[in-house]
């Protein structure tokens, strides 16, 4: 049913107010309270200007409650600005633009106070976001979670060169195989990058795949007034003219104006008869209206559009729009950092009829009545409380069980851990689910898929089951299925861990999200990896084999960077456990830091090898549990006199303990410190020092504080693991001991362990050796002879 008139010409003077206040939000942060050291507030204003109408016609009219959005990065001025509207951001922060605990450049759900549902910077990734957010709004429902809530649309306003992303195709394959529904992508066609302008003929291309895909492909090419125009006399020739012009000519006549459309349009399909007179009896500045009057920019015609479906298959919208419409650069091929001078913004104030001084003024120039404005934004079915939801914490067992044996890898103690999980019907286990990009069996998840089943809406048994031959795994999918299988893309694996992992926030239903992949594909899907984090997405990942103890597969398989990522990535707690006991102590208090409060918990990255070793026989103790949560223990304390302590990480523990034996034949009090988490050790480090630096006279000491005080001063620390040495290299600053730091610096390749080991220098004799250098004294006898 068309929108009736005046609520209309409400939403138009509402799109029009939050261009005003989005052009205005950068001019002030730019000239009149500048709060970036100079730097110019770039990549908005043409940006929010294309989008200002589809956002409008979805925020103010067509989005419900439920629904959830994710903003083209460069559209948050506007963003904001419909928000100020909605009287959810403040005109301080919106001055503040840009500046420290302003309004963020790009939308963002930890940092800014408005309604932001989905962060987004890095483009592509909000836009693939909404795909796995609405799989996981289908694993919830399928779960019976929803319980009489309705289903929301998952809706991503997409920049068109935005679609360069390769994640986004990859998203769009996984979302065809999991029979992907309520999700809306809305693309602000306006054939413009940063650089450039679009490449010619593009869009037909990606409008076949959305269709090859099961998409609708909605195109909103003409507005109104175009529409009435080619109604008219020569009207035909006139669309003719439009579908055939070139993006780069379109852009460039925009941006010249009226005139020069007209030059144009005689030069090329003057008649001298209806279609001179259709172009002759308007003036530049409506010719110009006219021509600029693209699908996008009609609030009716994107209302149409969005109102006409009916459906939950998915849509992709692709509204014709110009960049930086309305503005003095509309259509300019440079325009993506393009600012108005302070001139022009003088004259479109003028123009919209906002006094000096009363630019924030929310309804200053529109002739609408400001206490309707007032009740109808309050009417605003997405201007509602309670969108973000929250859930109450799962139950964790304070002990995870497992079955052990004396020789174990810390893989197949993961697989252990949750297959003892998945024996029981503990809450914990109903709200884990797993999903792993091709090498669930490959990272030792089959066991659990085999108790819990795959996930999809339907059923559909296993064929190899029904035809009844025999195979480890008997994988049926359900609805009740807590496993859901991605192909190999490492990027979706990530997004789809963002979307699970947020969904006590977005659903009202929490879900304990496992993931599994091989450690160096990491690396692959870092960006979407640093964006479920910058988002708070709440997971755990598993990630492994890891480093060259993964020796035959060589160097395309061994990661030698992955300890240093778990250190730096923000949000994200890495451990490295060499033993299983230790890893059932870390996973345990990784599903309850997975629902801590934002600022307190976080993700927890589990970084594990396929070396069998044998396993310490011993009783996990508090104290125990505390110094492998807190990030290192001492498996062999040192003496009073220590000349030297080994610390190690991960799989190379029994070379660390080796050498250990040798050299304590020869070295007094040597010690042995088992880290099973550089990051947290040295984020408790770090912590303790601001605090102390900040109040002085504080004592507060971190954990590796305390485990090194002992040490004389001249004991020296070998480290050792298998990755890069940086990882532990700092302990040497804790408290002034030196260090040497073994580990893997350079590509792996194919060996056995016992080759590789020894070649990288991280074996018994390599630590031997750094000892010797550390130590004075007599040489260490008892050395292993190489084999
Ligand atoms: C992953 C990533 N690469 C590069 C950028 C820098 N960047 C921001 S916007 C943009 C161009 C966007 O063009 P388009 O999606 O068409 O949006 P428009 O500005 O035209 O609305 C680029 C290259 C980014 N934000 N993220
Ligand atoms: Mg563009």
């Amino acid at each position: 049913m068309p929108v009736e008139s005046a609520r209309l010409e409400t939403l138009t003077a509402l799109a029009r107010k939050a261009l005003w206040l989005s052009s205005w939000t950068i001019h002030h942060a730019n000239h009149i309270r500048p709060n970036t050291d100079g730097l110019k507030v770039g990549g908005h204003q043409a940006s929010s200007a294309s989008l200002t109408t589809i956002m409008s016609a979805l925020y103010f009219h067509v989005l419900k409650p439920e629904d959830r959005v994710a903003v083209k990065p460069h559209a948050s001025p506007v963003f904001h600005a419909i928000q100020y509207l909605f009287g959810r951001q403040s005109r301080e922060k919106l001055e503040n633009f840009r500046g420290f605990k302003g309004a963020q450049s790009y939308p963002s759900r930890t940092k800014d106070v408005d309604d932001v549902d989905f962060s987004t910077g890095s483009v592509g990734l909000g836009v693939a976001q909404t795909l796995f957010a609405s799989l996981v709004q289908d694993y919830v429902k399928a779960h019976g979670w929803m319980k009489g809530r309705r289903e929301g649309r998952m809706v991503a306003l997409v920049g068109d060169a935005e679609m360069d992303e390769g994640n986004i195709f990859e998203a769009l394959a996984e979302g065809w195989k999991h029979g992907l529904r309520n999700t809306w992508w809305v693309v602000d066609y306006n054939r413009q990058s940063l650089d450039a302008v679009v490449r010619e003929g593009l869009w037909e291309k990606f409008e076949t795949m959305f269709r090859n895909f099961g998409w609708d492909v909605v195109i909103v090419k003409y507005g109104r007034l175009m529409r009435e125009a080619f109604a008219e006399a020569g009207g035909e020739a006139l669309k003719r003219w439009i579908d055939n012009c070139p993006n780069a000519l379109y852009a460039a006549l925009c941006f010249q104006g009226g005139a020069a459309f007209r030059k144009h349009l005689h030069d090329e399909i003057g008649d001298q008869g209806p279609i001179t007179k259709l172009i002759d009896k308007r003036s530049d500045e409506e010719l110009l209206a006219l021509m600029s009057n693209l699908g996008g920019h009609d609030m009716a015609s994107m209302l149409d559009a969005f109102e006409s479906i009916d459906h939950d298959r998915p849509v992709c919208f692709i509204a014709y729009t110009i960049k930086g419409v309305g503005l003095p650069f509309q259509g300019h091929k440079d325009n993506h950092a393009g600012l108005m001078t302070v001139a022009q913004m003088e004259k479109y104030r003028e123009s919209q009829g906002i006094r000096p001084g009363h630019e924030w003024d929310k309804y200053e120039g529109l002739a609408q009545d400001a206490a309707e404005l007032d009740a109808f934004l309050a009417r605003v079915p997405f201007n509602q409380d309670g969108r973000r939801l929250t859930a109450p914490v799962v139950e964790v067992p304070s002990q995870l069980a497992f079955k052990p044996s004396p020789q174990m890898s810390t893989q197949q103690g993961f697989g252990l851990v949750l297959n003892e999980i998945a024996r029981g019907d503990s809450e914990l286990a109903q709200r884990i689910v797993t999903t792993s990009p091709d090498v669930t069996v490959s990272t030792n998840l089959g066991p659990w898929v085999n108790r819990r089943g795959l996930f999809a809406r339907g059923e559909k048994a296993d064929l190899f089951r029904s035809e009844k031959i025999p195979s480890t795994f008997n994988w049926d999918f359900s609805p009740k299925g807590q496993h859901l299988e991605l192909g190999i893309a490492e990027m979706n694996l990530f997004i789809m861990l963002s979307a699970l992992g947020l969904s006590h926030q977005i659903n009202g239903e929490r879900l304990l999200p496992v993931g599994t992949l091989y450690d160096p594909f990491i690396e692959r899907g870092l960006d979407a990896l640093n964006y479920a984090c910058y988002q708070d997405a709440r997971f755990m990942v598993a990630a492994t084999p890891s480093g060259i103890t993964l020796a035959p597969e060589g160097g395309a398989h061994q990661s030698i960077a992955t300890p240093l990522i778990g250190m730096a990535q923000d949000g994200l707690a890495s451990f490295e456990p060499a033993f299983v006991d230790e890893l059932a102590v870390i996973m345990g208090w990784g599903f309850e830091h997975m629902q801590r409060d934002p600022g307190e918990g976080g993700s927890v990255y589990l970084r594990l090898s396929t070396r069998s070793i044998e396993q310490a026989q011993r009783i996990m103790t508090q104290e125990l549990v505390q110094g492998i949560t807190d990030g290192a223990y001492w498996l062999r304390k040192p003496g009073p006199n220590a000349e030297l302590v080994i610390a190690y990480t991960g799989a190379v523990a029994p070379e660390a303990i080796e050498a250990t034996g040798f050299i304590g034949e020869s070295r007094r009090d040597i010690g042995l410190l088992a880290i099973t988490s550089a990051d947290r050790l040295h984020a408790g480090w770090t912590a303790a020092r601001k605090l102390r630096r900040d109040r002085r006279g504080v004592q507060h000491l971190s954990h590796i504080e305390k485990l090194l005080a002992p040490l004389p001063r001249d004991c020296g620390i070998v480290t050792v693991i298998d990755g890069h040495p940086a990882t532990l290299g700092w302990l040497g600053s804790v408290r002034g001991h030196r260090v040497e730091a073994l580990g893997v610096a350079q590509f792996g390749q194919t060996g056995t362990i016992a080759d590789l080991y020894r070649h990288y220098g991280i074996d018994a004799n390599a630590i031997i050796d750094a000892a010797e250098s550390l130590t004075a004294g007599a040489p260490i006898v008892h050395r292993k002879m190489a084999v």
